[in-house]
């Protein structure tokens, strides 16, 4: 595609400010409240996460990046020729470019991204990269049930890419059912690469997502100028701080903003009091064993017929298939 053509085909199903206010009414109903990690991703919230992939101590992305690399060739004869490739939560595109650099022949490529500033940017630099590829993206909510759009040339089949170990900011639950509607997807025929930070020194693992920078502080308050911008609600920034910690037994990252002081903030008319010290659940980022990804895995009835690990740190790419 050209820039001009990947533009006109673009599936515009970016998540409305009544969707939103739903959410986070829901969620902040909850004991301990909650919102979705899914609302970080506004314009600049797309663009603080890219200067975390660029922290010293955020390891996924540098690690995952150097292991597509180093791997590139054996995932190609994996997955074969011709493919319609579809990422899930494809962000800047970067390791995309990698990958679809290596396969042979790709027919088409449809990014699923719930930001569309990220989704524009990166389309524009990837259709000017690989011309020779079909661009077919989709501003949407990944979670949510999407159409895919038909490649013009036949592919033989879908690879759906789910990098980064973004199946990590899903609880077990809904990690399987997001396995499950991946495998209905790819069709009987289909494949999925999923990329899964693997546990290690839990000091590694939170030194990541507390940078010293403070660039992981940002992004997780950027959430609520979003929500204040996008559906009227008035928490302060200052009222909050960002905290994240490593839970051992639960092989995850829990992630919350808490507050500094009671208060009480209004959403769509309605008010929430907050105690001092009370902790919003905002994102949880899980870490797998091999044992434990292969059983989420087959829950979903997917096996994991490859696998690639780079060590220290300790990161994996999965190729799962019906
Ligand atoms: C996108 N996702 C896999 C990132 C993670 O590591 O859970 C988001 C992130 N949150 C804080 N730092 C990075």
């Amino acid at each position: 595609s050209t820039v001009s053509d990947a533009l006109e085909a673009l599936t515009d199903l970016q998540p409305d400010r009544a969707r939103i206010t739903a959410d986070i009414l829901q969620g902040l109903s909850l004991r301990p409240r909650q919102l979705p990690s899914k609302y970080f991703y506004d314009a600049r919230g797309s663009a603080l996460f890219e200067r975390i992939t660029r922290q010293p101590e955020y390891y996924p992305t540098r690690t995952e990046l150097k292991l597509l690399q180093d791997c590139a060739t054996d995932i190609a004869v994996a997955v074969g020729p011709r493919l319609h490739v579809v990422e899930l939560g494809s962000g800047s595109g970067r390791k995309t470019e990698l990958l679809l650099h290596a396969l042979a022949d790709p027919v088409a490529y449809t990014p699923i991204e719930i930001s569309r500033a990220a989704l524009l940017a990166s389309i524009a630099r990837l259709a000017t990269a690989l011309p020779q590829i079909e661009m077919l993206p989709v501003c949407a909510d990944f979670t949510a049930p999407v159409q895919l759009p038909t490649p013009q040339r036949a592919a033989t089949r879908r690879l759906l890419f789910f990098p980064g170990s973004t199946l990590g900011n899903f609880v077990h639950a809904d990690a399987v059912a997001l396995l499950q509607a991946m495998r209905r997807t790819m069709g009987s025929d289909g494949l999925a690469l999923i990329g899964i930070d693997l546990h290690k020194d839990p000091a590694l693992i939170e030194a990541a997502y507390n940078d010293a920078a403070g660039i992981t502080a940002a992004f997780t308050l950027n959430l609520l100028a979003r929500l204040n911008r996008e559906i009227g609600s008035d928490f302060d920034l200052e009222g909050f701080a960002h905290r994240a910690r490593y839970s051992v037994p639960r092989l995850r990252i829990e992630t919350e903003l808490v507050s500094r002081c009671a208060q009480t903030v209004q959403v769509a008319g309605r008010r929430f009091d907050f105690a001092e010290g009370e902790a919003m659940t905002v994102e949880y980022s899980h870490k797998y064993t091999d044992a434990v990804f292969a059983s989420l895995a087959a829950e979903a009835g997917l096996r994991v017929s490859a696998h690639w690990n780079a060590t220290e740190p300790a990161f994996g790419l999965r190729l799962l298939q019906p």
